[in-house]
């Protein structure tokens, strides 16, 4: 546990939707998981978030305008683009006007304005990066960032780190979760689970041929974000034995998720962290992985799930028929020891006495 004393800490949510919406994706917990954490260690959190916003027992400043399309859709040479009364400008321009009553300013958006804005501001700037190098703009502009303010810049895993050519120069967090929120389920229905958000980069399809190859019903939950992608896969398997559960809250997909033999995840993209698979783990369910991505750092294979080669199926069936092998008591156990609340309230007071240190010095 850290001493450094309570801190009055601004956050800046992601631009492509409101909180509690699940256009955030993994963010919107990750930002939820983070305030608690600290805000159990009596540091003071506000947060600023599109209109429509809802976090339980943190102040959410709502800020209007017109949300940021998602930077994973964009493409690697896109120009950085806002709309007119965009919500990033807006939240920005809310947290300039404010910043001198806040120690630190955490911004959760993957934007190009928030790391460009860094050296504009006066109170410091720390930016948890939540996915990997999509364009080369952002890139520059997170790089711009570590060359100005070196401790500035955190991400969730070292798979994570490898996308960015500075990589090595940014601070590895892992990520935290309220395991009180999930209960440990000891005896699974015969299902499989899928969770995420139902687009390209997640590889659903792969889970629905594998489930198919099993014969093993498939639950999936997560937010429709890409329909026609979705209703290409319902096309190209019209027999799969797979349903879609729709986009669940942690209390109800806790308690839905745990019933589960097996959480597949079938990442096309390197994935940042995997949130899901934490809270897999933390309901005893082992996870069934393609060994790349953030994924790859949190399953110890043959131990709390399976690492199979990345867009093979076959590895996924294979998986499935041994996922027997895997202790659930040993999944809930590993949650425990990395992912906890508290574990990753440290790592978070550490990175901040870092910066503010620097800023002192
Ligand atoms: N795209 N432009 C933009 N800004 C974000 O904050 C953002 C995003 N795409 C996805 C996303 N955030 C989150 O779903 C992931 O960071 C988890």
């Amino acid at each position: 546990m850290n001493s450094i004393s309570p801190l009055k800490l601004l956050f800046l949510s992601t631009s492509v939707g409101p909180l509690g919406s699940g256009m955030g994706g993994g963010v919107e917990l990750t930002l939820k998981n983070i305030a608690q954490a600290l805000g159990d260690r009596h540091h003071t959190i506000t947060i600023v978030a599109p209109s429509g916003s809802l976090l339980p027992s943190f102040p959410v400043i709502e800020i209007s305008g017109r949300l940021q399309s998602t930077a994973q859709s964009e493409g690697r040479e896109a120009w950085v683009a806002m709309p007119s009364e965009s919500v990033l400008a807006n939240m920005w321009n809310y947290a300039r006007q404010v910043q001198a009553n806040y120690d630190l300013i955490l911004n959760f958006a993957y934007d190009w304005l928030p790391f460009y804005l860094t050296p504009f501001f006066q109170t410091p700037i720390a930016h948890l990066v939540s996915m990997g190098s999509l364009t080369d703009a952002i890139d520059h502009s997170i790089g711009q960032v570590i060359t100005d303010f070196p401790s500035a810049i955190a991400l969730h895993s070292r798979a994570q780190a490898a996308t960015f050519e500075f990589g090595d120069r940014c601070r590895v967090v892992g990520n935290g979760f309220d395991l009180s929120q999930y209960q440990f389920c000891a005896e699974p229905k015969n299902a499989l689970a899928w969770v995420g958000r139902l687009a390209p980069e997640k590889g659903l399809e792969d889970a629905v041929a594998a489930a198919q190859a099993a014969g093993i019903p498939l639950k999936i939950w997560g937010v429709l974000q890409d329909v026609p992608y979705w209703h290409d896969i319902c096309d190209q398997y019209p027999d799969a034995p797979v349903t879609y559960e729709g986009f669940l809250p942690t209390a109800a997909l806790q308690q839905e998720l745990g019933k589960c033999r097996a959480l597949l995840m079938t990442p096309r993209w390197v994935e940042a962290f995997g949130n899901v698979a934490i809270e897999a783990l933390a309901c005893g369910v082992p996870v069934i992985a393609y060994d790349r991505g953030g994924p790859a750092e949190i399953v110890q294979n043959g131990k709390t799930g399976w690492l199979v080669p990345p867009d093979r199926v076959k590895g996924l069936v294979d998986a499935i028929a041994k996922i027997d092998q895997i202790d659930r008591r040993t999944c809930r156990e590993q949650a425990e020891q990395d992912y906890s609340l508290a574990a990753m309230g440290d790592r978070m007071e550490q990175w901040f006495a870092t910066i503010l240190a620097r800023k002192a010095a």
